[in-house]
């Protein structure tokens, strides 16, 4: 035995088990459709206690609750045919789906928060991804079911309801993700809008009929009782509350009348009911199962949350890209000394356009965005060409420093755009630190500068499949008002300038 471990552990160190999606036979242990030796490798890795995680749903061949050499036994005999290959239902792997969502408790604690600026791309389909708690329910739900592709129903009740399982409730304004199944109520796991999460809240059956939608990810559809609660429609009236083809119009879940009832009256409910009442796909979601339609988000809190995802995408996976900036200044003030400091001043605020070159695998022309919705005046999302085209306008700011003090709560600090103590090539936004820094270090004395910000107007093509940013550009005017300047013998009491900022990136490569 001790051999067959040793060679067992020598085989699984070099095999990587890459693959996520889950397993549809008992003992495929790796989840590559077949049961093999690979598989019974991976039992005997788990029974010694390498490997600290396995789908016991899947792993315990003979179903005893124990995974050990018996169950690695039996997946070699069904490897070499010994043994039939038996499927994995889905009920019984609900065990496993619970497991990969409570661990992640962990790292999300009961009253922790969940950043609902982010934007977080699901695996399922169906939707592209989602901000807030949905991003919440996506990322719990991709945790549990990796790109299994789900399935979207409507009209749905308590039976209809598997664990991990993304409800949508409150008048389709919260998600959340199912954690244990009751008759008469469910246990879920979500966050508010704020981002605070709870784990293990009650759900009634109530509660759940009233929910806009399900999101199932199961490689069935849910079970029908046939008649629960025995009831077989005694009235003869039209099939109450059941087949409104949830779903979508295949009949999911095979044609036995959902909701149950048989009527005998032999009225209506025509024997196949392929989407009776002819209604087309009731919740207007595009052909689940083939579902990749990316969904437009709406809210400026979904398309800030897009926005900062994105731009932190081209910042943690140091993509390459070009940047051009290009200042124009429109005036400059300083009294008698306009003329003579002009071109240093035009110099110094950057004029003209300077071009950068980003090389993938490294980041320095851009920063993580912490964008709020607070922090914008108008956004605005269209997808096209299966690119989300973000423009977003932000709220004018302000910045002022001194010697003992430098303030900016400007939102165009919080976009991405690069800025800094002292005016340098690769500062975009110059703001009053920026240029007291800079004065400072060229021994100019300066009693206040205050720095205004206006018409920051931002325009981000994203596509829409991958989250990779195409282009970006960020336009805005600025001014500078600086107050009781001297160096050596000069003094200027006011001096002022204004300028035109534009910000493009481009010609990415991910
Ligand atoms: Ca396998
Ligand atoms: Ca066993």
């Amino acid at each position: 035995m001790k051999k067959i471990v040793a060679f067992a552990l020598a085989v699984i160190l070099i095999l990587s088990l890459s693959a996520v999606s889950f397993a549809k036979y008992k003992g495929d242990i790796n989840s590559d459709g077949l049961v093999n030796s690979s598989d019974a490798l991976a039992v005997l890795k788990y029974a010694v206690g390498i490997d600290k995680e396995i789908n016991k749903a899947v792993a315990d061949m003979n179903a005893d609750e124990k995974i050990n050499s018996s169950d690695a036994l039996a997946i070699l005999q069904v490897s070499v045919g010994i043994k039939e290959k038996e499927e994995v239902s889905d009920e019984s792997m609900s065990e496993h789906y619970y497991s990969k969502i409570i661990a992640l408790k962990e790292k999300y604690p009961e009253g922790s928060t969940w950043k609902t600026t982010t934007f977080y791309y699901w695996k399922g389909g169906i939707y592209t991804g989602g901000g807030g708690c949905a991003g919440f329910a996506f990322m719990l739900s991709d945790a549990a079911f990796g790109d299994a592709p789900a399935t979207k129903l409507e009209n749905i009740t308590i039976d209809d309801v598997r664990v991990g399982d993304i409800l949508r409730i409150n008048n389709d304004t919260l998600s959340v993700v199912v954690l244990e199944v009751y008759d008469d109520h469910v246990v879920i796991v979500g966050c508010t809008s704020k981002g605070e999460v709870h784990w293990e809240r009650k759900l009634t059956a109530d509660n759940v009929a009233s929910a806009t939608y399900l999101l199932t990810r199961y490689d069935t559809l849910p079970d029908k009782d046939e008649t629960p609660g025995g009831n077989e429609n005694p009235g003869g009236n039209e099939n109450p509350g059941g087949n409104e083809n949830p779903g979508g119009n295949e009949n999911p879940g095979g044609n036995e009348n959902p909701g149950g009832n048989e009527n005998p009256g032999g009225n209506e409910n025509p024997g196949e009911n392929e989407n009776p009442g002819g209604n087309e796909n009731p919740g207007g979601n595009e052909n689940p199962g083939e579902n990749d339609t990316p969904v437009v988000p709406t809210t400026t809190e979904e398309i800030v949350a897009l926005y900062n995802t994105s731009v932190n995408k081209v910042v943690n996976d140091k993509a390459g890209y070009k940047k051009e900036r290009t200042t124009t200044v429109s005036k400059i003030d300083a009294g008698a000394y306009t003329g003579a400091a002009s071109d240093i001043v035009k110099d110094f605020l950057g004029e003209g356009t300077n071009k950068f070159n980003n090389a993938k695998g490294t980041s320095n022309c851009f920063k993580e965005s912490t964008l709020a919705s607070t922090d914008v005046k108008s956004a605005t999302c269209e997808l096209k060409d299966n690119q989300y085209i973000i423009t977003i306008n932000l709220n004018d700011g302000s910045s002022t420093a001194t010697g003992s003090s430098k303030t900016d709560g400007s939102a165009i600090t919080r976009c991405g755009l690069l800025t800094g103590k002292t005016v340098t090539t690769d500062v975009d936004y110059i703001n009053s630190e920026c240029i007291y820094g800079s004065l400072a270090a060229e021994k100019i004395k300066v009693e206040k500068i205050t720095a205004d910000n206006s018409n920051v107007r931002i325009v981000v093509v994203i596509d829409a499949t991958t989250g990779n940013m195409v282009s970006y550009t960020a336009s805005f005017d600025w001014s500078a008002v600086i107050n009781n300047l001297s160096v050596s013998l000069i003094k200027v009491k006011k001096a002022t300038g204004n300028a035109y900022t534009e910000v493009k990136l481009s010609d990415f490569e991910w």
